[in-house]
């Protein structure tokens, strides 16, 4: 058998130094860059797996922290793993669950095994380490799984932070040493919060593990964009060239360029379909919050420039209706929009990386699309 995963970097873009690659998974290739939908709880919030490959989706992330409280894993593992419980036949990546812990369950303690916290559910008191995550992501069945990984939060000092570090550098070994899928690639997981000499050793001491591919994990916590920015400048030359690199969480379309121009290839945010469910839509001149009495009388659509159901056949007019009458489908509207303008604007992107003018196209972006409004 051929190897399930490979990466190739196919071209570079001469303006910028961006990549333009392709990731092999046994549920399909990925196009990269590229950015991930995600489907928390096995579920893209209010759309389908067909309506999904509608608008271009090329890979899903789900997450272990919520499949494992809820359904549980052994519930999607008896329904034939992740993919048939879905019905999404495409890839996806299961991020590890370390993230998720520190951002949403109770109070949790952190020792060399794992974590111990509550759940936001119901409060019970849960254990996961690494093992526990390697055998959630597994049972899952996922193409992509992730390390288990500590995110130090922003500000943090350098002392917590080069702690948060090395103990994801132990867990990154023990994942690796408990991982046994050969259909599932295991990605390790770089931290060091906004540390240049951390985020050099965390990306030298991960590289020497040899990953398929590496997560780009702690940036994207709160810092302001530059510093952002400013770490992925001192970060990325560190970083193996021949594996893709997944910037985790990053979600607005000026962060995609600008990573992008710094040798990021992955994405994934909650942030498009969150502010869909809330009303606002991101468009090619910045953010419109469509359910303001504003556009009661705007008949034209949520964007002139894009392609999807939404906006070839509905106004902001009606859309606006929708939220104002409380009706789920502008929701959906919504959410179906903002969704195909980031998957098209990263088809925008390997264009213009395999044209070589990834400068130009970060030059017209910049012209038309308002930041104060992101
Ligand atoms: N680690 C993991 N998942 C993540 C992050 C991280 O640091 C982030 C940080 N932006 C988002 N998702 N495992
Ligand atoms: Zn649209």
């Amino acid at each position: 058998m051929s190897k399930p995963f490979s990466y190739e970097v196919l071209h570079v873009c001469k303006q910028s130094g961006a990549r333009l690659g392709v990731l092999h998974t046994p549920h399909g290739d990925i196009p990269t860059p590229i950015y991930m939908p995600v489907g928390t709880s096995a579920c893209v919030k209010a759309m389908t797996p067909r309506e999904m490959k509608e608008i271009g989706t090329k890979i899903l992330l789900s997450n272990t922290y919520h499949l494992h409280l809820r359904p549980g894993e052994a519930l999607v593992k008896e329904a034939g793993g992740l993919h048939k419980f879905m019905g999404w036949d495409g890839p996806i990546l299961t991020d590890s669950g370390g993230f998720q812990v520190f951002s949403l369950a109770g109070i949790r303690k952190i020792k060399e095994e794992g974590v111990t916290f509550q759940s936001h559910l119901d409060g019970s008191r849960q254990f996961i380490g690494p093992e526990e995550s390697m055998d959630i992501q597994q049972a899952l069945g996922s193409d992509i799984a992730m390390a288990f990984d500590v995110c130090s939060p922003y500000p943090c000092d350098w002392e917590t932070a080069k702690k948060n570090m090395e103990i994801t550098h132990r867990w990154a070994e023990r994942c690796k040493q408990h991982h046994t899928r050969e259909d599932q690639a295991l990605f390790g997981i770089v931290q060091g919060a906004f540390y240049k000499d951390l985020r050099v050793e965390s990306a030298k001491v991960l590289s020497d593990m040899d990953f398929i591919g590496y997560g780009i994990g702690g940036l994207s916590v709160g810092e302001p964009k530059p510093i952002m920015y400013e770490m992925l400048d001192e970060l990325m030359p560190h970083m193996p060239e021949q594996k893709p690199r997944y910037l985790m969480g990053v979600g607005t379309p000026d962060c995609f360029i600008e990573a992008v121009i710094r040798g990021v290839d992955m994405f994934d945010c909650v942030l498009a379909t969150r502010i869909a469910r809330n009303g606002s839509v991101m468009t090619s001149k910045g953010r419109v919050v469509v359910k303001n009495g504003k556009y009661a009388h705007d008949f034209s659509p949520l964007d002139d420039q894009c392609d999807c159901y939404a906006c070839k056949n509905f106004t902001r007019a009606y859309i606006r209706h929708l939220f104002n009458a409380k009706e789920i489908t502008g929701g959906r509207l919504a959410s179906i929009h903002n969704l195909r303008f980031l998957i098209h604007m990263m088809e925008e992107i390997r264009e213009a990386i395999a044209n070589d003018s990834l400068l130009d196209y970060r030059k017209e972006f910049y012209e038309r699309y308002d930041l104060t409004k992101n």
